[in-house]
């Protein structure tokens, strides 16, 4: 599509920015909370960055009234946070702690208070503990009970001020790296595995969605998927093939099961004959394709996507194998894997087009418009953008500043997408950028930082904690002010 003009943003427009509860909140053992998955892979050797941990993180569980104030100094209209499942039940399920569910009740409030729309997260991947030691985690049927029981008590709770709920955060992402790539908890290696987890995940998400539209009917959810157009490397049919492939096995295998409550029939087949389908019993298939556990939006996550070549039988080239191993977030299938269905179909590889981050994520602005239209072409449910944003190092200046214009233009590239997106016709709810005070990156530390508000603190847990307003935190004040009409502005 093509327009003389662009729409402006919705009036109504969700400008905010999201966290998640392991990232910020530290005061990991604090008023009854119970240790989560999270709390326990941290602390083994090895597994994360200069062996970071959430004990402390930003401290925002001492410091929520402080992190508001600055929200409504910045005019933010929504917040999206996660709530820790093993704060409110310490054991995964059975008691309630009090002291856990109060802390989210009074964030609300103040967030109400403050003007700001809380989005709040169910499930941003801390299980808690008790149930990966007592039924092996999402493996079992009985997590996903457990899961129920944990919605229900915040539907009841909180179900009259919050209208915003999202499911689950990334399965696409937390299934692969808990059970495939080991990158994290339950750091398993087993494809079979893998799938059989992501089912149980499924049920889950349909059950919290379903029992939300009986407890919350006034309000809306919706899982937040991490979604990447895939591109094909050339024009040739085969590559074309091959990212018709990588669509199904990295997107459509949940977004058709959250959206269609069936699963997509190619990979089902696939699967099949490779003897990696998950085993879906009879009211599996009732629940997950029952109306009722349909979401009200679709979140999205918004960061790269990923270009394929055609099936890479042979070995890969030294710059491929460099490409595939410099982020286990690209999920690139390794050769030392044992199993790899993927390999005959598909092979992901640098877009030739595409600058990256420092990290080798690449930077995809028009990717985004893509990925907003196919998403509202396929399955027609409003979109709300959940996460977008840009991982860098930050320097805090002598002036006491950050000047951090790379975060500004990159959000503004990919906000006038957005807006071109709108204007096609997409319809979209609001915008989280990804993230609104500097966090704990699960695998990257403090070095890589997303917040509009820099938090003093570094690897070594140095530094006071001290929230200080970056550049970007004054510009996208402005935006927000605008409605957005500040982003053509001196472009
Ligand atoms: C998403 C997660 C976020 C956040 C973000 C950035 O996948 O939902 O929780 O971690 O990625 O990730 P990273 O800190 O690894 O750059």
């Amino acid at each position: 599509m093509y327009h003389q003009q662009l729409d402006g943003f919705p009036k109504d427009f969700l400008w905010g920015a999201a966290s998640a509860a392991y990232q910020v909140e530290g005061a990991w053992n604090e008023d009854g909370k119970g240790p989560s998955i999270w709390d326990h892979f941290a602390k083994i050797p090895g597994k994360t960055f200069e062996g970071t941990n959430g004990d402390v993180a930003v401290d925002h569980y001492h410091r929520y009234k402080e992190d508001v104030a600055l929200m409504k100094e910045m005019g933010m209209k929504a917040y999206r946070f996660s709530v820790a499942w093993s704060r409110v039940l310490p054991d995964g399920e059975g008691e309630v702690n009090e002291a856990g569910l109060a802390f989210y009740e009074a964030l609300v409030d103040e967030l109400l208070a403050n003007g700001v729309e809380p989005v709040l997260t169910l499930f941003h991947w801390d299980l808690p503990q008790a149930l990966q030691d007592r039924y092996g985690g999402w493996e079992s049927r009985k997590t996903a009970d457990a899961f129920e029981t944990y919605c229900r008590v915040l539907y009841e709770r909180l179900g009259k001020k919050v209208k915003y709920w999202v499911t689950m955060n990334e399965q696409n992402v937390f299934i692969p790296l808990g059970y495939r790539w080991a990158a994290h908890p339950p750091a398993v290696t087993d494809l079979k595995r893998m799938y059989a987890a992501n089912h149980i995940v499924n049920l889950a998400n349909a059950k919290a969605i379903k029992l939300f539209h009986q407890l919350v009917p006034e309000g809306m959810i919706g899982p937040s998927f991490g979604y990447g157009p895939i591109y094909p490397l050339t024009a040739d049919p085969n590559d074309v093939l091959a990212a018709e492939n990588a669509e199904a096995f990295n997107n459509e295998w949940w977004l058709s099961v959250y959206c269609t409550g069936k699963y997509p029939r190619f990979l089902v087949k696939q699967l099949t004959e490779l003897g990696l389908a998950p085993e879906i019993l009879p009211e599996d298939r009732s629940l997950l394709e029952d109306a009722a556990a349909r979401p009200d939006f679709l979140g999205v996550n918004y960061y790269h996507g990923g270009t394929v070549k055609t099936n890479r039988i042979a070995a890969p080239s030294d710059e491929e194998k460099e490409f595939s191993e410099t982020d286990p977030y690209l999920m690139q299938p390794k050769d030392d894997q044992a199993q790899s269905p993927e390999v005959p179909m598909f092979n992901g590889v640098a877009n030739p087009y595409l600058e990256k981050t420092a990290w080798g994520w690449e930077i995809d602005p028009v990717g985004f418009r893509v990925a907003l239209r196919r998403l509202q072409s396929r399955y027609d449910l409003p979109l709300f953008i959940t996460e977008n944003g840009l991982g860098a190092v930050d320097e805090l200046t002598e002036d006491g500043k950050i000047h951090d214009a790379y975060r500004v233009e990159y959000l503004r590239a990919h906000l006038l997408e957005l807006q071109k997106a709108v204007t096609d016709g997409v319809e979209i709810l609001g915008y989280c950028a990804w993230s609104y005070t500097d966090l704990l990156s699960w695998l990257n530390g403090y070095k890589k930082r997303y917040g509009f508000v820099y938090v003093d603190r570094n690897e070594q847990e140095e530094g006071q904690l001290t929230r200080i307003k970056k550049d970007s935190f004054y510009w996208y004040q402005q935006v927000i002010a605008t409605n957005g009409v500040s982003l053509v502005e001196n472009v």
